[in-house]
């Protein structure tokens, strides 16, 4: 599952001579490798932007080597890492397998191995590079930095709940938004990312003036607002929301939301990951959950959640662009598809803190102070750092009816579809932050797949980055 860093790829290795053949996204295995048999390929390619596709990563390499495959493997994407391609990927297959970092290498890494004087000595580079990090991992022990679940729990963030009331919602239970105004979300855009996308570092608006690259840029976001105003008054894209403000406590490092004011019933329980790392004095053990008032305090508080898109009746449009071998226009609408997305869920957090929870009415904030979350209250994004199982998304859909009120829909490996999405839950208290929940050792695991009801492998699939042992 990816898309624009997977099409950059594409597009620098096509400028160099190499053809490509795009299978597109959540490709099976099987596909893949009957494809690549039938063009007889050289390389094969692998692009992973979320957690789940580290894992069909390794079920590729698996393939490759039981169907006797010799080609080199190419793995990238925003969620994969060297790490993670020399312990996971790379013992699964006798034959090249390479982390590559960005396009900007991958035009080097495919020249050496397809190179016949090059070939052998990098490869048993990369080789020897990949065994080192393997021995390393294996003499470090990360569960030695790791404190135990209940030690943990007894350094939760501090919150002074006898002397906070939090505020109710002035619009509480669920509300949909459809055919949402482009040009309203347009004005919530962080360039700083778009820039990114197109492999460009920098803040903007600097980067327009940067010495080496504000010429690139300049000509990037000239063509991004062409396109932008296209998309707006030729209706390109659709936008839809859903946001729900629920009654919800604390339960342990669980939040119960329930299905009314006399919090009698419960309609779900969302459950969070605690932070395990040895902190320093002054420093906590965060968990979502220490942001709601916990149960026994009977004191009422809520929780929100959200799931919103801005790319619906987008592939038609990047698929005409394809067939007119425009990939940079199909690349562009995707990145703009992507920031609208993100703004709309930046939008919709700023209309909740003043009008439908309206715990900040009289908030005043340019889109620079939002961007630097100078606002009360955060919305972690399932499979964010602070709440890294994606899994979660099943329960928030449960809670939004997501599907029903905005089209997206979950594919099982947990990616939005459009893939132009962004979801999360609300906290209002404002001592909530983001922050990573990091390593996990294995009695928090085993505590976290009870209270999910889930089978411990299956949860431990998920977790696999943040895991600080070997899963049996
Ligand atoms: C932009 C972005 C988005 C965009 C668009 C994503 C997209 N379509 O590509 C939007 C806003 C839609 C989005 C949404 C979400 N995102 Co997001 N997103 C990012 C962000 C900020 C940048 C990714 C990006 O586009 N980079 C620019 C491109 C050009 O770089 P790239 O993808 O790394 O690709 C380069 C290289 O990796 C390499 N490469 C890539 N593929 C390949 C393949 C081969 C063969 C080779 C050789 C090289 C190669 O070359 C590329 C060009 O140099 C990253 C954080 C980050 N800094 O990476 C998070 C990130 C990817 N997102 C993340 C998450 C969790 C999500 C959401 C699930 C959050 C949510 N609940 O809403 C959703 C999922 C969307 C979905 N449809 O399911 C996490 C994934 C973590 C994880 N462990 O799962 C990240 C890493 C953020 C984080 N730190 O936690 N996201």
């Amino acid at each position: 599952m990816h898309d624009i860093g997977k099409n950059i790829v594409g597009v620098v290795l096509q400028c160099n001579s190499y053809e490509v053949i795009d299978m597109g996204v959540m490709v099976p295995a099987d596909r893949i490798l009957a494809k690549a048999r039938e063009v007889n390929a050289d390389i094969i390619g692998l692009s992973g932007l979320i957690t789940p596709s580290l894992d069909e990563m390794v079920h590729v390499a698996k393939e490759m080597q039981r169907q006797g495959f010799t080609i080199p493997l190419l793995i990238g994407g925003a969620t994969t890492s060297k790490l993670h391609t020399a312990v996971k990927i790379e013992p699964q297959y006798a034959h090249p397998v390479i982390h590559v970092k960005d396009a900007s290498r991958a035009v080097g890494v495919a020249g050496s191995l397809l190179s016949k004087e090059m070939k052998e000595k990098y490869v048993a580079g990369v080789r020897a590079e990949y065994v080192q990090i393997r021995e390393r991992r294996a003499s470090r022990d990360e569960a030695r930095d790791l404190v135990p679940l209940t030690k943990a729990q007894a350094n939760r963030t501090p919150i002074d709940w006898e002397h906070y009331q939090p505020p109710v919602p002035a619009e509480p239970g669920v509300q949909s938004f459809h055919d949402i105004p482009l040009e309203e979300i347009a004005a919530y855009i962080d360039w700083t990312f778009f820039f990114h996308a197109w492999e460009l570092r920098g803040r903007y608006p600097q980067i327009l003036d940067d010495p080496e690259k504000g010429v690139e840029a300049r000509k990037l976001f000239d063509d991004a607002k062409a396109m932008l105003h296209r998309i707006i008054t030729e209706k390109w894209l659709g936008a839809a929301a859903v946001i729900g403000l629920f009654p919800a406590n604390a339960v342990g490092d669980d939040i119960a939301v329930y299905t009314d004011e006399s919090r009698s019933e419960t309609l779900l329980t969302f459950h969070c990951l605690r932070k395990q790392g040895k902190q320093p004095p002054g420093k906590y053990n965060e968990c979502l959950a220490d942001y709601i008032a916990p149960a026994e305090t009977g004191i009422p508080d809520y929780v929100g959640g959200f799931a919103c898109t801005a790319g619906i009746g987008i592939d038609p449009r990047v698929a005409a662009f394809e067939a007119d071998h425009d990939d940079y226009s199909a690349i562009m609408l995707k990145a703009i598809a992507d920031r609208l997305a993100e703004a709309l869920a930046e939008m919709l957090h700023a209309r909740v803190r003043t009008r439908h929870w309206r715990y900040a009415p009289d908030e005043t904030l340019s889109n620079e102070d939002m961007i630097e979350e100078r606002y009360q209250g955060i919305r972690p994004a399932m499979g964010y750092p602070a709440s890294p199982d994606h899994t979660e998304k099943d329960l928030l859909w449960q809670a939004l009816d997501a599907e029903r009120n905005t089209g997206i829909w979950l594919t099982e490996s947990k990616a939005m579809v459009p893939t132009a999405a962004v979801s999360g839950l609300y906290f209002s208290h404002p001592d909530s932050r983001y922050f990573a929940v990091g390593k996990l050792a294995r009695d928090q695991v085993a505590d976290y797949a009870e209270r999910k009801g889930m089978p411990l492998p299956e949860i431990e699939r998920w977790l696999a980055p943040n895991l600080a042992y070997e899963a049996d």
